[in-house]
């Protein structure tokens, strides 16, 4: 009867393999180092990334400065929303934040202020 098992085992992976496939042809999700530090960041990053072209989810984890991103690849790509929370006055990986934008920042927001 083994043999039955791991029959249905390998079905189940065959199957999950051909949905994340599916999955990955209209959606990809990518996770981006920002330099966020409070809650404000969240909403303004989150925000920015829903007003972005081609992204359907975004969520930034404060504590880790981790955005994940939602987007469809045929509308937009990694560059473009790296350069989206660049704009938005933060770094993404190793972009740099966009000067203006960073200015525009309240002070609580800037990286310099460190964890609050
Ligand atoms: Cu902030």
């Amino acid at each position: 009867m083994k043999i039955f098992r791991n029959l249905s085992l390998a079905f189940i992976l065959f199957f999950a393999t051909l949905s994340v496939q599916a999955q990955s042809g209209n959606e990809k999700t990518i996770q981006i180092k920002t330099s966020a530090v409070c809650g404000m960041c969240k909403k303004s990053l989150e925000k920015a990334m829903a007003y972005e072209k081609g992204v359907k989810k975004s969520s930034l984890d404060v504590d880790s400065k981790m955005l994940t991103v939602s987007f469809d690849p045929k509308k937009t790509n990694e560059d473009k929303i790296r350069k989206a929370v660049n704009d938005t006055g933060y770094d993404a990986d190793d972009k740099p934040a966009t000067p203006r934008a960073y200015n525009k920042l309240d002070d609580c927001c800037r990286k310099e202020a460190g964890a609050h």
